[in-house]
This record gives structure tokens, sequence and C-alpha cells, in this order.
């Protein structure tokens, strides 16, 4: 059976491609999204590619995904004025592209809705 190619943020934790690096933990990387949809644009990503989303990641690890959280509000604090809406699409339908589960950290002037 052939090896799954490594996901995108895999591909950056190993330093394959270059991202802007915001935060390096042994077990979360946060980099800066290439395509931002707020002042502040944040991605916080489990280094493991084993969770595809965070239902998974829930079920899988719950102490990971308090990780996340705690990551994001440390983001907010340093990045803007600590207050941020925190996404995780769930699934194509719902807008996922990256099937490596990572948290959206959108703050700063946020768009209504
Ligand atoms: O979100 C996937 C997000 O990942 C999307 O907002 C673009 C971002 N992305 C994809 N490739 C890169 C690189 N190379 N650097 C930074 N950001 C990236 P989803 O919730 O899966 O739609």
């Amino acid at each position: 059976m052939s090896t799954p190619e490594p996901s995108v943020f895999s591909r950056i934790v190993a330093r394959e491609i270059p991202a802007e690096i915001v935060f390096e933990s042994d077990d979360v990387i946060a980099i800066r999204d290439i395509a931002p949809k707020a002042p502040v644009h944040l991605l916080v990503i489990p280094k493991t590619e084993q969770y595809r989303d965070v239902a998974e990641l829930a079920a899988g690890d719950p102490a990971l995904l308090a990780e996340l959280v705690r990551v994001a509000q440390q983001l907010a604090d340093e990045q803007s004025d600590g207050e941020f809406r925190l996404v995780f699409n769930t699934g194509e339908r719902a807008g996922q592209t990256v099937f490596h589960v990572h948290a959206h950290v959108l703050g700063g002037h946020l768009p209504e809705g």
C-alpha cells in the first residue's frame, strides 16, 4: 500500500515549504493564513496529521484540542486585542480544503456575520 502524501501543513512543519510561523511548540504550530479573511488570520495546527477534523481531534485527544484553544488566545492577545473568532471548517461541503485539522483564528476588525 502506498503511503499517503504529507499534508501541506506537515510540509510546513518539516520546513519543506515556507510559511510565516508565529508560534511553535513540541505539539503545535501556528502560521499566518496565506489568504487572510481578517486583519489577523492565523491557523493553529497540531503537528500530527492523524486527525482530519476537529470532531476526530476532540474524540481522540481532547487535551490537544484544549492546547489549540490556549494558543489561539495567546496569539490573539499578542497580535490583536485578545478577542477572536475560532473556526474549524469540518467537511468538504463546509469549506474544508486541508484535511489536517486546523483552527482559523480571526481577529482585528471582523466582517459582520
Ligand atoms: O482552510 C485551509 C486554509 O489554509 C485556507 O484558509 C488557506 C490556508 N493555506 C493553505 N495553504 C497554505 C500555506 N502554504 N500557507 C498558509 N496558509 C495556507 P480550510 O479550513 O481547510 O478551508
